[in-house]
């Protein structure tokens, strides 16, 4: 029988942040914990605000209502994005750990996908941060970093060009913060930099479409939420899709998308919303189980939080190893 446990989580931020206008000091949220014969899987339901459609306790009645469905031996269904995520990553954690016979694991549709051993992780240059940690990222191997861009799209123009001199390959985020014009305005200033994309570069999925034909890399992570998985199938011009299962409904939704964008020819970029170390765990084991080449994940977060929930930590290097076995602290 399967058996559940939740556990809630409030981790300090190292320091404060500010995400989508919104200053964050705590992180929230809690840990799910499945038990089946003996073995352990793992996940985490934490909405994050502003940019999860619900809120933690909406998401916490969801899971628990979820969990209730599952003991009754029914399919538990979760409705909200986080619940669902904490539910696919706990079974994907009891697939991984080896469920002989998966039982309610296998029959619910949460079935074991085969996945590299590690995962490439894209690094995160803060705001305040100079252009020189760029260059210390590159050489202890993060084939990718990835900067927020905004304001004065001339100024944002003139870091992005000394970041790249450091050699590394860049992925830029707006989170929709310019115009069209700035938008143009910024890549008019910013020269022959290579940038890998620019994450929601406009204010709308239009208007990014529009920089898309004129030549940008476009990768699309805000506007991925309100859309049906057939619409985001659709999308033939991005060039990566930013891939926040705990924003999307999940690894089994977001997996859907996934392969879908592999077959168009996008580059799936699965990506945290600053989960803890438990999250960013399933987060890496899920990402290392997605298309035949390692892309580098957004999974570069866990610096941001003050202490880890697991022990070991999520490793914070450019390259983690998945599946391997820890502990809950
Ligand atoms: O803007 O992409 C974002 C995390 C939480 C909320 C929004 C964002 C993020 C990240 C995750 O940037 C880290 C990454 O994508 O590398
Ligand atoms: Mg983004």
């Amino acid at each position: 029988m399967i058996t559940s446990e939740i556990i809630p989580f409030a981790v300090p931020f190292a320091k404060p942040i500010t995400l989508g206008g919104r200053e964050f000091e705590v992180r929230g949220g809690c840990l799910l914990r499945l038990s089946l014969g003996g073995l352990t899987g793992w996940g985490e339901c934490a909405p994050l605000p502003g940019f999860s459609d619900e809120n933690y306790l909406a998401a916490l009645a969801d899971l628990k209502n979820a969990l209730a469905n599952l003991a009754r031996g029914s399919n538990p269904e979760p409705k909200t994005p986080s619940a669902a995520c904490a539910l696919d990553a706990a079974f994907q954690g009891l697939a991984q750990a080896g469920a002989a016979d998966p039982g309610c694991v296998a029959r619910w549709g949460y079935t074991r996908s085969p996945h590299r051993r590690a995962q490439s992780v894209n690094a995160v240059l803060l705001e305040a941060e100079p252009p020189e940690r760029a260059r210390r990222l590159a050489e202890a191997g993060y084939r990718a970093i990835k900067l927020k861009v905004g304001g004065d799209p001339r100024l944002a123009a003139e870091r992005v060009r000394e970041v790249g001199a450091t050699g590394a390959v860049l992925r830029l985020d707006a989170n929709r913060g310019w115009t069209l014009a700035q938008a143009r305005e910024f890549f008019g200033a910013l020269g022959p930099a290579r940038i890998e994309y620019i994450e929601e570069p406009a204010e709308s999925m239009d208007e990014s479409r529009q920089l898309a034909s004129e030549g940008v890399p476009v990768a699309l992570d805000e506007s991925l939420k309100g859309l049906s998985v057939t619409d985001i199938q659709s999308l033939d011009w991005p060039t990566a899709l930013v891939l926040k299962p705990m924003i999307l409904g999940g690894l089994r939704r977001s997996r859907l998308i996934a392969d879908a964008a592999l077959r168009a020819g996008i580059r799936p970029v699965i990506s945290s919303a600053i989960e803890t170390d438990v999250g960013l765990r399933a987060l890496a084991l899920f990402a290392a189980s997605i298309g035949a080449k390692d892309v580098p994940a957004g999974l570069g977060t866990s610096r941001l939080l003050s202490s880890s929930t697991t022990d070991p930590a999520f490793g914070d290097g450019p390259l983690v190893t998945v599946g391997g076995p820890f502990g809950v602290v």
